[in-house]
Parts: C-alpha cells; sequence; structure tokens
C-alpha cells in the first residue's frame, strides 16, 4: 500500500473488498492521523477532549465506510429493507459500545494507555443522546443494535432534537428540570447531509382541479419547512454492517420570505427563521402520556413527511417503479407517534406519483406495520380536528377518506352496531385517533408481551382482531444484552467467559450453560464476590452524589424507571416507611439490612409524579439522619437517570422491583436488564414480569399481588380502598400528614382515600400493600441464606438469554417485515 496514504484513506481502499476493515487498523497511527487532520497535532501533545474527538471521528469515518459498502452489496443484491420510524431513540453513549462491537476495545485501551490516557476517563467525556424518555426509546435502540450485529439492513428514523430529555436536578426535594445540551460534545457523532434535506408542507388549504381529464388534488399556500438529514452510524458485535440512525433537524428554506428582508423586515424574518426551527428544538418529555400539542404534531409530520420522502426517492433510484415497494421496503411504526406514515404514504403515492386511491391503499397497508406500547387510556393519541386540519389540511382529507371507506366495511361486518363502529372509527368525536388509523392499515400489529398482546387481543383492539385476527402478534420485548451485560458488568462477564466459554456473545441462550453450576459453592461464592464489587461501586458513587454511606452488605433493592403512578413507586415507599416504623418499634431485633435505592424522571407537567419524588427525598432525609435504624435502612434517590447512569446502578442489584399494577405494564425491559445481571425480581404478574416468571418458576422470583384479571374484577365488584387499610398501614399513612417528614403530603394520601381526584387509588396501591410486604419479608429471609440467594441469582442469569433483543428483532424480520 502506498506509504503516502493515510489511515483514512487505507480504511476506504480496504473497505472495497473488506466487511471488516476495522481488522486491519493500527490504533495509534489512526488517532495520529485524525488528529493530525482535525487539530494539527499527535497524541503527545494532544488535550483529552481533542483525543475524545479523534476516536469519536476515526470510529464514526469506519463505520461510515462499513456503511457504504454493507449498503452497496445490500443494492446489488436486492435485499429488502427496513425502516424504523420512531420518535425516540434513547440511544445512551456511542463510544464504548462501538469500540466493543467492531472488537477493538482492548486495543484502543492499551495504544491509550502507552500515550498516557485512560481510556475510561474518555469515555466518561461521551454525552448520553438522551432522545428518549424510557423504554419505548431505548428499545428502539436496542433493535438498531440487535439488527447491525445480526447483518439486517436497518435504517432509523427520528428528529434531532437540540435538546434530549431534560437534565434532572433535586431541588428542596422537589425535581427541576434543566436543558440538555448534548450536541456540545456529542455532535461529533452526527454526520450532516445538506444536500438531501427534503421540504414539509404546513398549512394552506386543498385544492382540486382537473388536469386533462385527470382529478388532481394539491395543497396550496403552505409554509415550508426543511428537514435536513443528520446520519449517526449505528455498529453491530461482529458484524459486516453499519447501519444508519437518521435524525431530521428542522431549518428555513434559504428561500424563504425575502420579501420581508427587502421590506426591512429583518427582525420578523429571522422570528420565523426561529419558529420553524422550533419543531426540531426539544424532546416532548411525557412517557406513557400524550399532550396534544400544536408543535409535537409539528414535530410527528416533519419525521414522518422527511422519512416517507426519502425512502421513496431511495427506492425509485433502485428499482424504477413504486409497485414493488412491499417487496422490498418494510416500514414500521413504533407506538402511534409515527402514525402519520399511513396518511402521508397515501398522499404521497397519490397526489406525487399518480396511483389511484386502491392501489395505494394496497402498497401502504402491505408496507407498513404498527407495535403497540401502552394500554394506557391517556397516552391513546388523539388529535382535534380543527388542529389537525389547519396544520395538515391535505393529510387530513387523506384521513376522511381512509374513515368513510373504513365505516363502509364496517357497516357491513357489523351492521347497525354503531357503538362499536364509532369506536373504530379514526375520525370520531371531533378527534382523529391515531391508533386506529394503523389498525386500519397496518399488516401487523403487535404487542410487547404475551399478557400485553392478550390484552390488545380481547380488550382495547378486540373488534378489530374479530375481523382480521392473522394481522396480531405477540413479540416480547428484548435487550441488547452487549451493552446491559457484557459492557456494563465487564467483571461479571469476564468469568462467565472463563466459567462457561465465550458462547453468550453471540447467542444469549448459551447463558443456560450456567445452569449445572447451580450447586456449585464455589461459583455460588464467586457471582457473589462480583456482586460484592458491583455494589461498592455504586456505593461509592451514591456517597459521592448524595453524602450518604450505604453498606454493600446490605440487599440492594432497586427501583428504576420512568415516575408513574401506575408503576407504584409509591408502594414502594410507602413499605419503606412501614419497615422503617417496625425498627423503631423494635431497634434491637433480628433485621436484615437494606438500602432502598430510586432513580426516576416525572414528565415536567405530571404533579403527581412530582409529589412521589418529593416523598421519596423526604423519607430517605428522615430515615438515613435516625441514629436507631442506621445499619439496618437507607433509602437513596439518585438524580438524573438515564442510560449511563442505569449502567452503574444495574450490575449492583440484588432485588428488581417490578410492582405495577397489573395489566398496566405493556412489557417492562428494566426487568430483564436486572435479571441478566443476577437481580432477582419481587413483582406482579405484569408485562414481561409474567415471562420472567416461566423461564425461572416459582423457586426464583418473589411473586405477589392480584393478577390482572382479578384487577378487573375487583372494579367490577367496587374497590373500597379504605377496607385494606390495617392499623399498621394506616399509621404510615399517618406520617404522611403528620409533618414528621419534614412537609406534608396530604395530597398522595387523598389521592389514595378520596375521590377528590376522579377515582380513589386508581392504582390499587393499598390492595396490594399487604402482599407486597409478604413478598418482602419472603426476600429478606431468604437473603439471610446467602448460597440459596446466590443460587436464585444465577438462575436468573442462566435463563435470561431468551430476552435478548436478537430474539426479538430476529421475530420482526420473519414474522412482521419479512425480511430474507
Ligand atoms: C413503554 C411501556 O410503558 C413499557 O412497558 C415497555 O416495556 C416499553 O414501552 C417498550 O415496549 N411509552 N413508553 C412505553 O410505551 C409508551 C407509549
Amino acid at each position: 500500500m502506498n506509504k503516502k496514504q493515510n489511515s483514512k484513506q487505507k480504511i476506504q481502499k480496504l473497505a472495497e473488498n473488506d466487511a471488516r476493515p476495522e481488522r486491519a487498523i493500527q490504533p495509534t497511527e489512526l488517532l495520529n492521523d485524525t488528529l493530525r487532520r482535525i487539530f494539527g497535532c499527535e497524541l503527545a501533545d494532544a488535550t483529552q477532549k481533542q483525543v475524545y474527538r479523534a476516536l469519536c471521528i476515526s470510529v464514526r469515518e469506519l463505520l461510515t465506510e462499513k456503511n457504504r459498502v454493507f449498503g452497496n452489496r445490500c443494492t446489488e443484491k436486492e435485499r429488502k429493507e427496513v425502516y424504523y420510524m420512531s420518535m425516540e431513540f434513547l440511544v445512551g453513549t456511542s463510544l464504548r459500545n462501538n469500540l466493543f462491537n467492531l472488537g477493538l476495545e482492548a486495543e484502543f485501551r492499551k495504544a491509550l494507555a502507552d500515550a498516557g490516557f485512560d481510556i475510561d476517563e474518555i469515555y466518561a467525556i461521551d454525552p448520553d443522546a438522551g432522545l428518549g424518555n424510557g423504554g419505548l426509546g431505548r428499545l428502539a435502540s436496542c433493535y438498531m443494535d440487535a439488527a447491525t450485529g445480526m447483518d439486517y439492513p436497518m435504517t432509523g428514523f427520528s428528529i434531532r432534537y437540540e435538546f434530549g430529555i431534560f437534565k434532572q436536578k433535586i431541588v428542596d426535594g422537589w425535581q427541576m428540570e434543566f436543558p440538555d445540551n448534548w450536541l456540545e460534545m456529542g455532535d461529533v457523532w452526527l454526520q450532516a447531509r445538506e444536500d438531501d434535506a427534503v421540504e414539509v408542507k404546513f398549512g394552506g388549504e386543498v385544492r382540486e382541479w382537473m388536469d386533462n381529464d385527470r382529478f388532481k388534488v394539491a395543497q396550496v399556500g403552505y409554509s415550508s419547512v426543511m428537514a435536513v438529514p443528520y446520519d449517526m452510524y449505528i455498529s453491530g458485535y461482529d458484524s459486516d454492517a453499519a447501519n444508519r440512525l437518521v435524525l431530521w433537524s428542522a431549518k428555513l428554506p434559504q428561500s424563504f420570505d425575502m420579501a420581508a428582508f427587502s421590506r426591512g423586515d429583518y427582525v420578523r424574518a429571522l422570528e420565523r427563521n426561529a419558529m420553524a426551527e422550533t419543531i426540531s428544538k426539544v424532546l416532548y418529555p411525557a412517557d406513557d402520556h400524550i399532550q396534544g400539542k400544536r408543535l409535537r404534531l409539528k414535530q410527528q409530520y416533519l419525521l414522518v413527511s422527511a422519512s416517507l420522502q426519502s425512502i421513496l426517492k431511495k427506492h425509485y433510484k433502485k428499482y424504477r417503479t413504486y409497485t414493488n415497494l412491499p417487496e422490498k421496503v418494510a416500514i414500521h411504526i413504533n407506538d402511534t407517534h409515527p402514525a402519520l406514515c399511513v396518511p402521508e404514504l397515501m398522499r404521497l403515492l397519490i397526489d406525487e406519483h399518480d396511483f389511484g386511491w386502491d392501489e395505494a391503499w394496497d402498497i401502504t397497508c402491505r408496507t407498513l406495520s404498527y407495535t403497540n406500547h401502552t394500554v394506557m387510556s391517556e397516552a391513546l393519541e388523539r388529535w382535534n380536528v380543527d388542529l389537525f386540519r389547519e396544520q395538515l389540511p391535505r393529510v387530513y382529507s387523506i384521513c376522511q377518506e381512509i374513515n368513510r371507506r373504513l365505516i363502509e366495511h364496517l357497516c357491513a361486518v357489523y351492521p347497525n352496531d354503531w357503538g362499536k363502529i364509532n369506536y373504530m372509527a379514526v375520525i370520531a368525536n371531533n378527534e382523529v385517533r391515531m391508533a386506529n388509523l394503523c389498525l386500519a392499515a397496518c399488516h401487523k400489529v403487535n404487542g410487547v408481551s404475551k399478557l400485553h398482546t392478550d390484552i390488545l387481543r380481547n380488550g382495547i383492539f378486540r373488534d378489530y382482531c374479530q375481523i382480521t385476527p392473522e394481522r396480531f402478534l405477540n413479540v416480547t420485548n428484548g435487550i441488547a444484552y452487549r451493552r446491559w451485560l457484557c459492557q456494563s458488568d465487564p467483571l461479571l462477564t469476564d468469568y462467565l467467559k472463563q466459567l462457561i466459554g465465550g458462547d453468550f456473545l453471540r447467542d444469549a441462550r448459551a447463558l443456560e450453560k450456567l445452569l449445572p453450576y447451580q450447586n456449585d459453592e464455589k461459583v455460588l461464592a464467586d457471582l457473589m464476590a462480583i456482586k460484592r464489587k458491583n455494589k461498592e461501586r455504586l456505593a461509592a458513587l451514591i456517597e459521592n452524589q448524595n453524602g450518604v454511606r450505604v453498606d454493600p452488605d446490605s440487599i440492594f433493592d432497586i427501583q428504576i424507571k420512568r415516575l408513574h403512578e401506575y408503576k407504584r413507586q409509591l408502594l414502594n415507599i410507602l413499605h419503606v416507611l412501614y419497615l422503617y416504623r417496625q425498627i423503631k418499634a423494635n431497634p434491637h431485633g433480628d433485621f436484615m439490612p437494606r438500602t432502598f435505592i430510586f432513580a426516576a424522571k416525572a414528565s415536567a407537567g405530571y404533579i403527581r409524579a412530582k409529589q412521589i419524588i418529593s416523598l421519596i427525598v423526604a423519607a430517605s432525609k428522615l430515615i438515613n439522619n435516625d441514629p436507631d435504624v442506621n445499619d439496618k435502612l437507607k433509602v437513596v434517590f439518585l438524580e438524573d437517570y438515564k442510560v449511563s447512569l442505569a449502567e452503574i446502578i444495574i450490575p449492583a442489584a440484588d432485588i428488581s422491583e417490578q410492582i405495577s399494577i397489573a395489566g398496566k405494564e405493556a412489557s417492562g425491559t428494566g426487568n430483564m436488564k436486572l435479571m441478566i445481571n443476577g437481580a432477582v425480581t419481587i413483582g406482579t404478574l405484569d408485562g414481561a414480569n409474567v415471562e420472567i416468571h416461566e423461564q425461572v418458576g416459582d423457586e426464583n422470583i418473589f411473586l405477589f399481588g392480584m393478577k390482572a384479571h382479578e384487577v378487573e374484577e375487583l372494579w367490577q365488584r367496587g374497590y373500597h380502598p379504605t377496607e385494606f387499610i390495617t392499623p399498621e398501614l394506616q399509621a404510615v399513612l399517618d406520617m404522611l400528614t403528620s409533618g414528621v417528614l419534614g412537609q406534608r403530603f396530604d395530597d398522595l394520601v387523598d389521592s389514595l382515600l378520596t375521590n377528590r381526584f376522579g377515582t380513589a387509588d386508581p392504582y390499587m396501591t393499598l390492595a396490594d400493600f399487604q402482599d407486597y410486604a409478604r413478598a418482602q419479608r419472603d426476600v429478606a429471609a431468604v437473603y439471610q441464606d446467602k448460597q440459596r440467594f446466590a443460587r436464585m441469582s444465577l438462575i436468573n442469569i442462566a435463563k435470561a438469554g431468551i430476552f435478548s433483543s436478537d430474539r426479538a428483532v430476529k421475530e420482526y424480520a420473519d414474522e412482521i417485515w419479512n425480511l430474507d
């Protein structure tokens, strides 16, 4: 090879023939080349930040090449591609994940150490790309990783939010939100493609006319926004592929309102500029909940319209036709947020590519598929008709026609059953219903755990399922365990490699090779020693951030997830106070020391959720400062929960709290991450907990509470929370209203006991309390027997393989997307 070529050129050259250019890399040479090009320096005189950027850029360039070669191969073979549309991708950090996937971690660690840099310090510079709220967004990222690792051509589409999920601080016991300016450092992962910007039209009106006997429709008098794509490359473990996550950023068209400038209305012109660019400014911080805001609708349309236009353009370039779209392209709608795909694909095919309605509808239906992630009624998206029509007049007229035809069809299927027909309509009661739009069109609809899919089939989507049951299926969620186990718990991973070999790195089901060691005292002791190390690491972080000393020999009982009433953090903290009272009453009693650790963000406007955070913080102050209970009970609320914090907490967990009211948590994925790290679940039979229970059996999980059907039955009979209050529980509730916690939580107690806010105790916290306390006693009893607990932990690790996102993505590929 020509000596004058730099590493970048060499990689380009190699990649033409070799899908693994990473194998030929010389880390020091590559870093020096990049440093010279970007900063005009070399490792010897670079700063840590320069090294960080140079390393990221080197990795990005490598992935760019991999993606180009992989893309060409897919094009040559005319492989079917999948496009995953999601308003959220909770990517977390990228650097360590990419180096790990490319098999370059150890080499770069060494090269940097030789130059006097600690790679862990460099990782710490890498910001979380927090372009999502919680499980839904993280799932999208896990699926990108898995698909890439399995060489599936998959492109993610989302929005380049300038501000991701807010940073959380607790100020005087109350959650405050601060902007997350992740692009300051995170921009290094993004590659802008200004030339591929796409026009997206808002507002105006619909005009119809005849053109040589052809009926034509168009949107006129609209305002344009340009959507500029930014590519983030996604690596996969030990794979030939590299895929792209395309993030759209809103910009005003260059030519826009030049008139205002020439009129000298400089300020107004710039104002409109800013208005257009607000579309991609900030992620809506609500999880499992909608706010029907105009800006949110604009975000959704920006994502959908820009993505579909670019998909169609690429498709046409390859095949010179759109009629084979369903054979070559699968477009997946991740929850209803991108449901506008249905009318927008129709619009593009009809208005811009001259298809008739029937053919366009056939193509649309066969191309689109939809995942539902929640049955919570406040999360089912509905748009006010006036708002919708004002912003998207042409898309609205298409929705009307979809609805007209749908109702015609339903009248034939369910004659005169107006209740049902109204329930199934796309437009009704002055609202556009996004779930029904997906149900009317998509060729496949799936839930995210067995229980959740049953509830879709027999509950909220029953009427649709009756007509076409073959469209409905389950794909239980999965996690990218190479991030959540292999990268976040290197101690356990190295140990497992020695003990059972490295097969589990390729196939998570190989973790079952651990099972034969379940009675091996040495192995059990080793596992506990690793857990203890991870607990020490977390204890150090807690001391550093919260100034609280926790005992690594206590049970680390962990609830980390979005704060939502249905997830019942309130149940957990009420029980903590209940334990507190027990210890106070009997300070010399035999009590297994415990540390309860919480981390959770509440949606900014969700006051009840913020009150629950305040209660946790207040309880932690009282308990952590009470010398009577000090070595027995601690409570910690860790601020600013995010992917990178989860990666430190999860390996240190003994107990995983999955305590939602049965029937409400669609799946949960934190439950899987904790399980694969050896935490034992205390939980209800909800979401994927049901399947975790199937895997580990009664012996290796702490179940409690009502089952989903029992919850329903209790509602039917009439739920009276006061009937479930024992004197001990009453005493706990009294703590909340008495002021001993430094403030009073009357609202929270009211929400449990009175109907003032609607239903009393809508998530049946009190009804499940006694059985939860019983299950917690079981936890303490079992933990006394260290070996027994270690065995439970081992079995949880061994049986977690099924929850790999590799398995989940394969099911999507085979049963929904029809990929080869
Ligand atoms: C979440 C669900 O609440 C959770 O149960 C599930 O595991 C996750 O999605 C991934 O499927 N917003 N967040 C969710 O649903 C919605 C809507």
